[in-house]
């Protein structure tokens, strides 16, 4: 089968995209599960929320979209179909003010079934960012390759992201992609990785959005898979991802959001009632990041 990750089309199974593994023949071992997080860069865990919840939050979702008159009126409102003259994406990105606009995305997020598997893999206490990312991907949408870490370096390392998909998620519908082995791009971390968008100002904070030169120039491999409700995929601030490009008319229908031990320093951007978020990036003088990859030598 053929998908798409921006301007580019791959074949899944090819030397350039594969199949991720899921690790819930470990779940439990907390030890096999950390390892695995660290050696391969990420966990897939089928079932990880529970399924009912996250269809809650779909339909949350899915009736603020309708209010916002996003929807195809004509469709039923479980299909998420895209009303014709389509305004594009929804949300990215919202503090405190999503607490009463979608409370059952932000419940989810910090369900105590989350919140217990990150104490248990994490060792201790932990925390979830107030400021959470759902996203309604719109047809043709697509999110090119990043490491976290530019948008969320300024607290702990030890910070992982979980992306769960609110819906079944299918491979023509833009679930997220990684690319298997760049935790371990040396170069690309220390130069690129160390970036902040809000200190640096580099436009749109992608490495790049050609899988092909990622994978030729650095090496790993991509790797995707069809999501279903309940699912999700957890890795660190130093794994490229981002995701294939939705073809359907439906939005895809996800969120992302982050956590950390409470005992490790936080990033402060995405904190609090007022969280300010990104304050300084895409303001006054903005650098390209292919001339910022010139500065960095890669
Ligand atoms: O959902 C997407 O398109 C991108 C998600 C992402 O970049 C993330 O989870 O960090």
């Amino acid at each position: 089968m053929k998908v798409k990750m921006g301007n580019h089309e791959l074949e899944m199974n090819s030397d350039y995209l594969t199949e991720l593994r899921s690790s819930n023949d470990i779940l439990g071992d907390w030890e096999a599960l950390r390892m695995r997080l660290n050696e391969e860069g990420y966990l897939l865990i089928r079932n990880f929320h529970d399924r009912e919840k996250v269809l809650e939050a779909r339909q949350n979702i899915l009736e603020k979209l309708q209010q916002m008159g996003r929807l195809d009126p004509n469709a039923p409102l479980e299909a998420g179909m895209i009303v014709s003259e389509g305004k594009g994406a929804a949300f990215m990105g919202v503090a405190d003010k999503l607490k009463n606009e979608i409370p059952d995305v932000v419940a989810l997020s910090e369900s105590e079934r989350v919140m217990n598997f990150f104490d248990h893999l994490l060792g201790g206490e932990s925390l979830t960012y107030d400021f959470k990312w759902p996203r309604a991907v719109p047809t043709g949408g697509n999110t090119g390759a990043h490491y976290d870490n530019v948008y969320m370096g300024r607290g702990t390392r030890n910070l992982y992201t979980c992306w769960t998909p609110l819906g079944d998620v299918s491979l023509d519908m833009g679930p997220l992609v990684v690319c298997l082995g760049s935790q371990n791009f040396e170069k690309v971390k220390s130069t690129y990785g160390e970036m902040d968008v809000d200190r640096d100002n580099v436009e749109g904070g992608w490495l790049s959005d050609d899988p092909y030169e990622i994978v030729d120039k650095f090496g790993g491999k991509w790797a995707t898979t069809s999501f279903n409700a309940g699912d999700a995929i957890i890795f660190g601030m130093f794994f490229l991802h981002g995701s294939l490009n939705n073809t359907t008319n439906q939005y895809r229908l996800s969120m992302d959001t982050r956590y950390q031990l409470k005992s490790e320093p936080i990033d402060e951007r995405w904190f609090g009632k007022d969280a300010k978020g990104h304050y300084a990036w895409g303001k006054g003088k903005v650098k390209t990041i292919s001339e910022a990859r010139k500065e960095w030598g890669i």
